[in-house]
């Protein structure tokens, strides 16, 4: 990351890509957490189909997209607690939000050969809504991902416009945001895709014979506050840099929902 430049590209922007976070043995390590959850998600019959229902794509390709997505992962794999609080992620962490870091939440999105699902462009800020529009996503790349295999799009400074109407507070209007029009993020295994939850993102079907995995970590500044009593998940307010300036506010009040792959 070559600093000022790629903060004023993020402020710019919404997003940032930063080359070769993760070494090629870290990034084994979680493709092998990867598959040993999904055999072990599979062995609990937990292993639902998490891909996006909708109106973005007719319903006969609809009903062939799989993603299989699992919330809170370094729960499930100690790999992924190393990595959300790895020094290179957290150096480019507190340039992007500020020298206090904490975590919101993590979850893993695994888009099989020839049908991986694909995500309509939206915002996330949605699902999670803050203050002081600090969050972001961190989005670790476990494959070579491109437009064949369904990498990220993403429409640059788009977090400017603060937060658009979703279709049933789900995605964007997909005659009005296709996902084809977003700019697509081509990226390598241990590449992160850094991006803010205004930033309007999504990405298309994989149609390649390659899987595409990631890892998503989402993170905030500890002081921007929940404008909702929504979305709680498991490990959310783990300090991941510098400290929590709010002594009384540093375990999230919120009620347990159901997990799924959805934002
Ligand atoms: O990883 C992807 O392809 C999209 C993920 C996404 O849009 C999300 O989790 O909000």
């Amino acid at each position: 990351m070559n600093s000022q430049t790629d903060v004023d590209f993020y402020k710019e922007n919404g997003y940032l890509l930063v080359k070769g976070v993760f070494n090629q043995a870290e990034v084994e390590e979680m493709r092998e957490a990867i598959e040993s959850i999904i055999l072990r998600a599979a062995r609990a019959k937990k292993d639902n189909n998490h891909a996006w229902q909708g109106d973005y794509l007719p319903p006969e390709q609809l009903r062939k997209l799989v993603l299989k997505g699992f919330h809170d992962v370094h729960y499930h794999d100690a790999s992924f607690l190393r990595a959300l609080a790895h020094p290179n992620m957290t150096a480019v962490l507190t340039q992007l939000i500020g020298p206090n870091v904490h975590l919101h939440h993590s979850k893993m999105l695994v888009k099989p050969p020839e049908n991986g699902a694909a995500f309509p462009m939206h915002q996330d800020y949605p699902y999670f809504p803050h203050e002081l529009h600090t969050m972001l996503a961190a989005s670790v790349h476990l494959d070579r991902a491109d437009e064949e295999n369904g990498c990220l799009r993403v429409i640059p400074g788009s977090h400017k416009q603060g937060n658009l109407p979703h279709v049933g507070a789900h995605y964007l209007n997909h005659k009005e945001f296709p996902i084809a029009e977003g700019l697509a993020c081509p990226a390598d295994a241990g590449d992160v895709l850094f991006f803010n939850y205004l930033t309007i993102h999504g990405s298309d079907t994989n149609r390649s014979e390659r899987t595409r995995r990631n890892v998503l970590f989402q993170y905030k500044d500890p002081s921007d506050m929940p404008t909702q009593n929504t979305h709680f998940d498991w490990g959310m307010g783990l300090m991941v840099a510098g400290h929590n300036p709010n002594f009384e506010k540093v375990k999230p009040d919120y009620t347990i929902r159901q997990t799924s792959a959805g934002a």
